[in-house]
């Protein structure tokens, strides 16, 4: 019978201590903060991704070194579960109870009683593949990650420097080779070939698409794309821009996934013909965001919603083209943030289901789907078909030409999209086709809704997690008192809309706003505004709606009719 190697675990652990004035979570999307202070919740990280593996009888786990869309400074790590998705709720708990543990002596005893609760056999082989992106505090925390695999005496494998989505399909793939669901080759190259092979197919016999203008935030999907570009050859042309990981302080600065739907704006870097379309990839390339010029020049977000407007469409249409739509049923999964439009436009199609945010949560909602297609507004999602409905495409027999195009189709559709996670190339290889198969430009796309105006503001407060929520995030339960005001200020605007809740990815709060309304002119709230945290928080509410632009400005007028409590 085996047991813990506490000697090892503690030696090592006391290379990594705790630094005492941190509380660390497991949030969103797994540990995210400065990247300095990182190096114990690596090593915990590294020993409890190897009691993950053992768990699940020597599954391959997967461990991502990345803080994504944050500043460089920051850095973080999430464990990937076995078919490639995002750790097990239930586990998120132990990782939190791990990293916290205020001393060696502390961790060692969490990791016992973790192993008796959770009856992990620890004769069991424990394996491991883990990757990092481009941040300076990369190596660091990957050589801690290391220490605590070697406590454990587990098996592991370096993805080096790449993305998130390959490290989630290396994991998938490793565990699914040379079985009957096998998911492609367990290396890059195999990913490469998988998507670029898919995506040829998909564009045969339609006209070439003009280049496509991608924007890698300076991180790491910059060498992804550029590996992708032999494999695409003349089928699709790429050119990329931001494409710097060696400049300290470029990664994701003004540009990027993030920074152009939050500013709803091209990064400054990037100049666009009239009908050129483009694209913004995140710091771990996990994300997009595209838009185009009109013939004006004038710029146009094309975000998350509106890729499940596109994508959702063209699936339910070839499925319906297949013979198969009473068989396969699409689902759609956005989140509070998805605007009321592209909520509006989806519902009248398809079945709608709103989850709080996180890909985790999307992910397993999707799978309640036939098809579930998930793409949060920030541009992270991808498709999800179920093992019926892959055995339904590629068992269904046509009975004329169309259908026969369209399960092949269905089947290419399949292969170019990530199942495991959101995958900005893959999703920019998907949305290219279905845009050569409707020969759509991004004004087409564009019209399938309008965008009701919408602002998302971080705002900075003393303890985030004072903000609870209700109802997918909708609705704020604490602190008390406040969402009634939210309620009264919203429903001041025609087909207001708003919300706030606590980022599980920053130390902050996030604000959203809708409303119908034209937008106007940018405004500040004075400092004298800032009087109490409720009043100081809802001005920022209402700046949210005065940049969006659904705040009137009468001329001369007061032009927000501001609440008494914030003057
Ligand atoms: C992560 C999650 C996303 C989430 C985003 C922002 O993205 O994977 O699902 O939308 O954080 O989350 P929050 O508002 O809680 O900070 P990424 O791309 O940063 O890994």
């Amino acid at each position: 019978m085996s047991t813990l190697p506490i000697e090892a675990i503690k030696n090592r652990s006391d290379r990594h201590p705790k630094p005492s004035d941190i509380k660390f979570q497991y949030g969103t999307a797994g540990f995210r903060t400065l990247g300095s202070t990182l190096s114990s919740v690596l090593f915990r990280v590294g020993v409890l991704a190897a009691l993950r593996s053992k768990r699940l009888d020597g599954k391959i786990i997967g461990v991502m070194v990345t803080a994504s869309h944050n500043p460089e400074p920051d850095n973080g790590v999430k464990l990937v579960d076995p078919r490639g998705e995002m750790l097990e709720s239930s586990w998120e708990a132990h990782a939190t109870a791990l990293a916290n543990a205020p001393n060696s002596d502390a961790f060692v005893a969490a990791v016992d009683e973790l192993v008796k609760t959770a009856k992990i056999d620890l004769s069991k082989p424990a394996r491991v593949v883990y990757a990092r992106d481009t941040r300076p505090t990369g190596p660091e925390l990957v050589a801690a990650l290391k220490d605590g695999l070697e406590a454990m005496k587990a098996e592991y494998r370096d993805a080096g420097v790449t993305t998130t989505p390959v490290l989630h399909y290396l994991v998938r793939t490793v565990n699914t080779k040379g079985t009957k669901d096998s998911y492609g080759e367990d290396t890059e190259e195999g990913y490469l070939t998988k998507l670029s092979d898919a995506f040829k197919k998909l564009l045969a016999g339609k006209p070439t698409p003009p280049p496509l203008l991608i924007d890698c935030a300076n991180g790491v999907g910059a060498l992804m794309a550029e590996k992708f570009k032999s494999y695409l050859g003349d089928a699709f042309t790429i050119n990329l821009v931001n494409a710097d990981i060696h400049t300290p302080g470029a990664l994701n600065s003004a540009c990027g996934a993030d920074f152009v739907k939050v500013n709803q704006k091209l990064p400054p870097s990037i100049t666009l013909q009239p009908g050129q379309r483009a694209c913004s990839l995140d710091g771990d390339a996990d994300r997009i965001i595209y838009y185009y010029a009109d013939e004006r020049g004038q710029f146009h977000m094309l975000d998350g919603d509106k890729i499940t407007a596109l994508v959702a469409s063209f699936i339910v249409e070839l499925v319906k083209a297949a013979g198969l739509d009473e068989q396969i049923k699409v689902g759609v999964i956005q989140t509070a943030y998805a605007n009321g439009s592209s909520t509006k436009y989806l519902s009248a199609r398809l079945p709608v289901k709103c989850v709080p945010t996180g890909v985790k949560h999307l992910h397993h909602a999707a799978e309640q789907y036939d098809v579930g297609v998930y793409f949060e507004a920030n541009g992270h999602g991808t498709v999800l078909f179920s093992p019926a409905a892959h055995e339904l495409i590629s068992s269904h027999n046509p009975s004329t030409p169309t259908q026969s195009t369209a399960l092949v189709n269905l089947g290419n559709v399949i292969d170019v999209i990530n199942q495991t996670v959101g995958d900005a190339l893959s999703d920019a290889f998907l949305v290219e086709s279905v845009l050569a198969h409707k020969s759509y430009s991004g004004v087409e796309w564009d019209s399938l809704y309008s965008d009701l105006p919408n602002r998302l503001v971080k705002v900075v407060v003393g303890d985030r997690n004072a903000f609870e929520t209700e109802d997918a995030e909708r609705r704020l339960v604490s602190p008390p008192g406040l969402q009634a005001k939210i309620n009264e200020l919203v429903g001041r605007y025609e087909g207001g809309r708003s919300f706030v809740r606590p980022s599980g990815t920053e130390d902050v709060v996030r604000v959203y706003a809708e409303a119908v309304a034209r937008p106007q002119a940018d405004g500040d709230i004075p400092s004298s505004c800032l009087l109490s945290v409720h009043s100081w928080f809802l001005s920022r509410l209402e700046l949210a709606f005065r940049v969006a632009g659904l705040v009137y400005d009468e001329a001369g007028g007061d032009p927000l009719q501001r609440p008494k409590e914030f003057i």
